[in-house]
């Protein structure tokens, strides 16, 4: 069964300016769309709608755009996301069941973003204009459109092995989109949750690549005895990302047989995502009190910013010694930035929040020698990342934390930075627990 767009567009044939093509007079197709079909017609209206013409990730989610239900915001910004996240699906070309799957709700996700652009041009009057019950009307017809489209490909995918990877999800989300509407404000309603559908399918997208990919590496590193540089591509990858030390052999100690029990969450795509609501977690488990957290590697002090900003609840102490360039930690930091200029900074930061942040500008051992014993509710290490270092931070602070509860996060637990991975792997022997989230994350709490 093929379903016409045409049909929604009854209505307006012939309300098409004279002379402009309506690129996006196609039939949906869900997985099997046709993706320059989309980028022509995802363009023109983008453009028809103000908002530029090459969905790129530099859109402004601020970027306001007028609509027939009133202003709506990042609109440009999700066509840039859902853009790249299109090219997430290869990033492991390895990874064949994975890429497919992730192509397969990419396109659907993407079909489905751009019925709510069109249904936003027609009803914004792009194309003429149309009376407010006969776009309302549409609304309906495009929910039904949809979540046909999204019928059939859920009874495709049941016999697929894709369909392991994104049947459930594409079951959650079609359950959300053909719920009935409120009475009013069809339109608005119907744009809103075919977004949502794009917003969630690019972010489980994102994260079945991550999941899939970490694990396969994980296991063969676990299966050799050290860090390899298998699914996540070579050693050399990393090294076009500035200092690292890829190239150290990291060996783990026992292999699979003494391995931490390792699990993969996802709790956020980005570390301050994933530490905000990690803490946040802490702090209802810790009965609302005030949490205390030390993150070992402040630098500009993003980071810190952010978890300042957002969890009104923690209290900061930042240690960071400032030595610049040394090979010891990641990116191209040290080549961007002058440590003094970071400092100056991450200082601004600390300055502005001076009731519950503090920042020490001495390396990590110096800074633990103030610190009581068991006063501690969370850490985040993020600083030097040679196993040497990381394994001294972790010998230096888990003492410092409040017992049973506490977090141990922090970054880099990658191919890029073998030594970190080493370093947790050896705190954790023999089945004690490590998440592993997007971003590199890795966490445990104290026993
Ligand atoms: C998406 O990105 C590609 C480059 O990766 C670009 O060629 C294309 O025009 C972009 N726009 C759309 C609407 O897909
Ligand atoms: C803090 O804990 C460490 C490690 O258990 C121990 O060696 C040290 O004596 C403790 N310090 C104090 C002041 O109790
Ligand atoms: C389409 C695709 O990604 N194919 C890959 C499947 O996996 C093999 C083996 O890892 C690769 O060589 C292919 O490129």
């Amino acid at each position: 069964m093929i379903i016409a767009l045409a049909a929604l567009s009854l209505g307006i044939h012939g309300r098409v300016a004279a002379g402009q093509e309506d690129a996006c007079n196609f039939a949906l197709l869900g997985s099997r769309a046709n993706l320059e079909v989309l980028d022509t017609c995802s363009s023109q209206l983008l453009e028809g709608l103000g908002l530029g013409s090459d969905p790129s990730e530099d859109f402004d989610p601020e970027q306001q755009t007028l609509t027939c239900f009133g202003i709506m915001r990042g609109l440009g910004s999700q066509f840039g996301y859902a853009n790249n996240t299109r090219r997430v699906c290869w990033e492991t070309p390895h990874m064949n069941l994975t890429s497919i799957s992730c192509e397969v709700l990419n396109s659907i996700a993407w079909e489905l973003m751009v019925l709510a652009l069109r249904h936003l041009a027609l009803c914004t009057g792009l194309f003429g204009d149309i009376a407010e019950e006969i776009h309302e009307a549409m609304a309906d017809e495009v929910q039904q459109l949809a979540g046909a489209v999204l019928s059939r490909e859920i009874e495709m995918q049941d016999s697929a092995p894709t369909g392991l990877l994104i049947g459930e999800k594409l079951r959650h989300l079609h359950t959300d989109l053909v719920q009935p509407l409120q009475a009013q404000g069809h339109t608005r309603q119907v744009v809103s949750r075919l977004l949502a559908f794009g917003r969630k399918a690019f972010e489980h997208s994102n994260w079945m690549v991550w999941r899939d990919t970490h694990f396969v590496w994980l296991h063969d590193s676990l299966r050799e005895g050290r860090v390899v540089h298998t699914a996540w591509g070579p050693s050399e990858r990393w090294e076009e990302l500035g200092a690292n030390d890829a190239h150290t052999a990291s060996s783990l100690i026992g292999g699979t047989s003494r391995a931490p029990a390792y699990g993969f969450v996802n709790e956020g795509s980005q570390r301050q995502d994933i530490l905000q609501n990690l803490l946040k977690k802490l702090h209802q488990r810790r009965g609302g009190e005030q949490i205390h957290v030390v993150e070992i590697g402040v630098f500009k002090g993003s980071l810190s910013k952010f978890l300042l900003e957002k969890l009104p609840f923690v209290t900061l102490l930042g240690i960071d010694p400032y030595i610049g360039k040394d090979g010891t930690f990641p990116g191209d930091f040290s080549e961007t930035m002058d440590p003094d200029v970071a400092l100056a900074q991450a200082a601004a930061v600390y300055e502005s929040y001076k009731d519950r942040a503090q920042l020490l500008p001495v390396t990590s051992d110096v800074a633990a020698r103030t610190i009581p014993n068991g006063s501690i509710d969370a850490i985040f290490v993020d600083g030097c990342h040679l196993y040497e270092c990381v394994d001294s931070d972790l010998q230096i602070w888990l003492p410092k934390l409040a017992g049973a509860g506490a977090l141990v996060a922090g970054h880099d637990f990658s191919p890029q930075w073998p030594g970190v991975v080493r370093a947790v792997h050896e705190h954790r022997l023999d089945s004690q627990r490590v998440y592993l989230g997007m971003d590199w994350t890795f966490w445990w709490y104290v026993e």
